[in-house]
């Protein structure tokens, strides 16, 4: 039984779906990951998203930069390197274990689906995190330097080129992942959580799935986003930049339009509980709470108040 469904990108979406994982059970939690981020690289297929999910569910990720192993050792990069492979992309040598794994278990005809199961097994894992499809979705950045693969805009170029837009290549062909669409009939559905991922490029390619926004809008159970955006900046990220480039109000009120009627709740920060009152409406109600979440504690206690708060809320359906 499915009580809540939690829509995530990578770090920041990780941070709270960990929270969520310690008070719910395998069986009430479903953590669907974003798959625009993948790509094709020294012939491995990367799911970075899902892959930061994975490790931070299982305690293994590096502290400091919330995506790849913990303990990481980086011999095979520095060997690339002397023979002039590619190296901009970091892939550390136990990650790199991860993603081999994973592109033999693809060749072999597993879906993605079946390959993150297998591997989530193997480190002991048992909250279900799922790609949000088995078919591949690219983001592509629109930018004043041309349209980038997602991953050349983010690593390669750091973020630095001016966004115009966003696609979503393949998106049109893409099946919502089976479990998703099961949690979403459970009548035992209590939340879907829009975890505090980048709107553009983490939870916009999972929305963009055909039919997906009319299922999520078809479910009682209200969908309640946390705020990326404290103050007039993200605490990780180029959400913030990228607001600003396609010409809206860095503030958690953007992300609110950005989701527009979706949502029927909507989580800010202590910092912009002046918002609350501007962005209350009939049908969104707005919550605010401390949203960093530096320790364990604040994971826990920011998911907790997110699920309780889904309680309080009555969906179109419901009323
Ligand atoms: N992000 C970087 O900024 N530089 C990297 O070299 C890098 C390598 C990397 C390897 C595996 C992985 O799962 C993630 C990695 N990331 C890296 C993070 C990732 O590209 C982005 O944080 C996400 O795609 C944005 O959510």
């Amino acid at each position: 039984m499915t009580r809540c469904i939690a829509l995530s990108g990578g770090v920041g979406g990780a941070k709270l779906a960990l929270g969520l994982s310690k008070f719910l059970s395998p069986d009430e939690l479903l953590i669907v990951a974003n798959t625009g981020d993948d790509f094709e690289h020294l012939g491995l297929t990367i799911c970075p998203d899902i892959d930061t999910l994975l490790y931070t569910l299982a305690a293994i990720a590096n502290p400091e930069t919330g995506w790849g192993r913990a303990d990481e050792s980086w011999k095979t990069m520095k060997a690339l390197e002397t023979i002039g492979g590619e190296t901009w992309f970091r892939l550390g040598d136990r990650d790199l274990a991860l993603h081999l794994t994973r592109k033999q278990q693809l060749s072999s005809g597993k879906t993605l689906s079946d390959t993150i199961a297998n591997i989530a097994e193997s480190i002991g894992l048992k909250h279900p995190v799922v790609p949000m499809s088995d078919q591949p979705v690219r983001t592509m950045v629109r930018t004043d330097i041309g349209e980038l693969p997602f991953q050349e805009y983010f690593v390669k170029n750091q973020c630095v080129p001016k966004v115009t837009g966003f696609q979503f290549a393949g998106v049109n062909d893409a099946k919502p992942n089976p479990l998703l669409m099961d949690a979403l009939r459970d009548p035992r559905l209590e939340a879907v959580i829009i975890c505090p991922s980048n709107p553009f490029i983490s939870i916009d390619p999972i929305l963009a799935i055909p039919g997906l926004r009319e299922d999520l809008r078809a479910r009682s159970a209200p969908i309640i986003a946390v705020s990326p955006i404290i103050g007039n900046r993200a605490l990780k990220g180029p959400a913030a930049k990228m607001l600003r480039e396609l010409g809206f109000d860095t503030s958690a009120a953007a992300i609110a339009d950005h989701y527009g009627d979706l949502l029927q709740g909507f989580v800010i920060d202590s910092q912009d509980k002046d918002l609350a009152n501007k962005l209350e409406t009939k049908s969104r109600r707005v919550h605010a709470t401390n949203t960093v979440m530096k320790s364990l504690e604040d994971r826990v206690t920011l998911a907790r108040e997110t699920f309780a708060f889904a309680s309080q809320i009555q969906t179109p359906q419901t009323v």
